[in-house]
């Protein structure tokens, strides 16, 4: 069938195209996209710092309707909602024990262009094959998503734009702290960076019952961590960081802390901020950097961890949702982050996710 989408042929470049999408294999569905976010792994792969093979279409926080299912597909029928997330193979030992965010395969799934027969689905006007992302590249009016990435969601179509940063971004942050951490209640947390990840973290940590919730933002960004629950905030440019959580909590520092703001030097500071046993987590993307962590002070002797995590430690199938029921309860208000595009205007969009300050840049088809 004939679709619109975003194909990007070209290092930073992104044109609406019309292509001819191939119906649903085995195991996958056809999936009429109402809306998708963005986030800022699609510019990496449009910019290329991931090195993905062009022509290929972004998006990876597709929402949308079941149109028609592959061979196999038991578990989802025409009509209903999905929110399409990160892809994985499914039979892995990670799989199998539940954490499919570990998958063997998860770099080549998210990034290699291609679906599990190692074939592509989209096909441009001149005969070039079309590279997919996180198998579902939701620029587009349609996509093809394995049964396993599309999430069935009791909500209606309208509630569904509101609810795309589910698929990556807020996952990505809610579920460093509720399946990452599981902080304690009453406990102290800070975020580190204010952007759809952090303010998740911040929303999930007020979830979580921390009493004292701590957000570090740049120039942008502390209205909206007071409005989802941060109890302080510090400005990371112009305060002394470390001093102040040191000052708020007592001088004991934070049991718990994120690192979602893509600034590597962070993650120092991030460790000099931690109570004893405290739990550090780094959700940045920041491909080659290294930091000079000194072992003894910042981990061994105040039993500090320090710990990666990657879409929330979710699996999607139980996690999805769950936000879903906590966003219908007001605790997880993730629709103040939105603002709407339509479809053409989606090179605007990526543009004030970057510069304009937009939390969550939502494309509507
Ligand atoms: C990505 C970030 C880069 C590693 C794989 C998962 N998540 C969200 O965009
Ligand atoms: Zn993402």
């Amino acid at each position: 069938m004939k679709v619109q989408a975003a194909v990007t042929r070209e290092k930073g470049k992104i044109a609406i195209e019309t292509v001819d999408l191939a119906e649903p294999k085995a195991g996958e569905v056809l999936v009429k996209l109402v809306a998708s976010g963005i986030c800022h792994t699609d510019t990496a792969v449009i910019e290329q710092y991931l090195p993905v093979v062009f022509p290929m279409v972004a998006g990876h926080e597709g929402v949308g309707v079941i149109e028609k299912v592959g061979p196999g597909v038991l578990s989802l029928v025409p009509g209903d909602r999905v929110i399409l997330t990160f892809p994985s193979c499914g039979v892995c030992d990670h799989c199998q024990d539940s954490h499919p965010y570990s998958c063997d395969d998860n770099f080549t799934m998210l990034f290699g262009g291609k679906y599990r027969d190692g074939t592509k689905r989209m096909t441009t006007s001149d005969g070039k094959e079309v590279g997919t992302m996180f198998m579902q590249s939701s620029f587009a009016t349609y996509a093809i998503a394995s049964q396993d990435n599309a999430i069935k969601v009791d909500v209606d179509v309208n509630e569904l734009k509101a609810l795309c940063s589910l698929g990556c971004g807020v996952q990505t942050g809610a579920g460093a702290v509720l399946n990452r951490m599981k902080p304690r209640p009453g406990s102290s947390i800070a975020i580190f960076g204010c952007g759809a990840v952090g303010l998740a973290a911040i929303m999930a940590a007020k979830i979580a019952g921390c009493s004292t919730i701590i957000a570090i933002h740049g120039s942008k960004g502390r209205e909206e961590a007071l409005e989802f629950g941060a109890t302080h905030t510090i400005n990371g440019r112009k305060e002394d960081t470390v001093a102040r959580v040191k000052e708020i909590t007592g001088g004991k520092g934070v049991n718990y802390a994120l690192e979602s703001s893509g600034q590597p030097p962070l993650a120092l500071t991030m460790l000099d901020c931690m109570a004893k046993e405290g739990l550090a987590v780094t959700v940045s993307v920041t491909a080659g950097a290294t930091v000079p962590v000194m072992l003894e002070p910042q981990i061994m002797n105040p039993s500090v961890t320090f710990a990666g995590c990657v879409e929330g430690h979710s699996n999607p199938k139980v996690f999805i949702p769950e936000l879903v029921k906590f966003y219908k309860e007001g605790r997880l208000p993730i629709d103040k982050m939105n603002k709407f595009y339509k479809f053409e205007e989606i090179g605007k969009a990526i543009e004030e996710s970057h510069t304009g300050g937009v939390l969550k840049p939502v494309i509507v088809f």
